[in-house]
């Protein structure tokens, strides 16, 4: 199978692409437009008769058009993902995360291609910390920032052109990731360089928020799944039972870097700040048969500590700047 990527150069896109080189033998050629968040970095030493990076914007027609023509199946991962960036500036979020959304779709529609569209638990809104739900494919929609908004609205086109157009097209969402090549801004890498670089942890408010973390490995192995066995038509809800606590979390990281437990400062909240995510993922399991692979988070926390230290030559050259602009906010 010829896979294009979209978003392949962030996060769990280069994951996602270093997990199918090494399990499948599908092609891949990511689209990717190296914003602040993409590091071509993250797809280095792929085999060149596998893999081809293509920079660009998946809002420019003329490129992603081609793109799908010339693929299978599209994997879609772009987007603006950071939720602290999308309340100082929503602009870009609006415009990849749904124009850019619209116009994979109607590129996977003219073309007749499968797609599968990643999105966030988000959407959801956000649970009280002492209630014992989570979420379910059928939960409504209720985001609360800029970005989940943006996501959610990205969810509502792909089912639309799922029931009007008869796309095959299938979504997940899925909790917090956490592990290698994920950039300083996002929580856990940003306490892990922080006490790298001999700064202390910082927590949100009381830092009582509750996220349920599951290794990148995981979210990627389950995408596949859904690529390969997934309903047209259907959502699955990806998570591996990690609900923590912010402080539970930074309290594991200074434990395993060896650090005092009350090393960390608490610093402003950010504005609208979602209380609790936590995910049922037994559609999941029971249509797919998926299992998380790391269920012992204090595990995958260790090797993503042991990545950060291994990898400055990754992480530096955007260290400073994020801490600029988290400081200029007091965060
Ligand atoms: P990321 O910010 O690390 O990576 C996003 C990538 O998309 C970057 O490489 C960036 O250059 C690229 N990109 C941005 N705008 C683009 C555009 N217009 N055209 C082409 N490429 C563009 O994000 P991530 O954490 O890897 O998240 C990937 C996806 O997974 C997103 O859709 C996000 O909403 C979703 N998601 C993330 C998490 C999480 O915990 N990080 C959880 C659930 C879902
Ligand atoms: O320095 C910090 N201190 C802190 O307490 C940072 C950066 C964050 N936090 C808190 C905010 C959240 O409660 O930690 C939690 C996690 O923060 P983020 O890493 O910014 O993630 P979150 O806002 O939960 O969103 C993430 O998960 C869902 C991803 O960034 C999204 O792309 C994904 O959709």
């Amino acid at each position: 199978m010829r896979l294009l990527v979209t978003g392949g150069a962030g996060f769990i896109g280069s994951n996602f692409v270093h997990q199918v080189i090494r399990s499948t033998d599908h092609q891949v050629a990511v689209i990717d437009k190296l914003t602040y968040a993409g590091n071509p970095e993250s797809l280095a030493d792929l085999p060149s008769d596998r893999f081809q990076l293509v920079e660009g914007d998946i809002c420019d027609t003329a490129v992603i058009d081609s793109l799908v023509s010339q693929s299978d199946a599209v994997v879609h991962f772009a987007a603006e993902s950071h939720n602290d960036n999308s309340i100082a500036e929503p602009s870009p979020f609006v415009h990849t995360n749904l124009v850019g959304t619209f116009r994979v779709l109607e590129a996977v529609r003219r073309h007749g291609k499968r797609l599968h569209h990643i999105s966030t638990d988000e959407v959801y809104g956000d649970l009280e910390l002492d209630d014992p739900a989570k979420f379910t494919p059928d939960t409504p929609y209720n985001p609360s920032s800029p970005y989940s908004a943006s996501k959610a609205g990205s969810d509502l086109l792909v089912r639309a052109w799922v029931r009007t157009y008869g796309v095959r097209a299938t979504i997940s969402n899925c909790s917090n990731n956490y592990g290698p090549r994920q950039h300083v801004e996002k929580f856990i890498p940003r306490q892990i360089t922080n006490l790298l670089d001999g700064r202390r942890p910082r927590l949100y408010g009381a830092g009582a928020n509750v996220r349920d973390w599951i290794h990148v490995d995981d979210h990627n192995a389950a995408v596949l799944a859904v690529l390969e066995r997934g309903r047209t038509g259907e959502t699955y809800l990806i998570g591996a039972d990690g609900e923590l606590s912010n402080r539970q979390v930074v309290e594991l990281i200074l434990a395993e870097m060896g650090h005092p437990a009350g090393d960390y400062d608490l610093v402003k909240d950010r504005p609208g700040h979602d209380l609790r995510y936590a995910i049922d993922a037994g559609k999941l399991r029971d249509e797919l048969g998926w299992r998380p692979v790391y269920r012992d988070f204090r595990d995958g926390l260790r090797a993503t500590i042991d990545w950060y230290r291994n990898n400055e030559a990754w992480w530096r050259p955007a260290k400073a700047a994020v801490e600029a602009k988290y400081q200029a906010n007091q965060q």
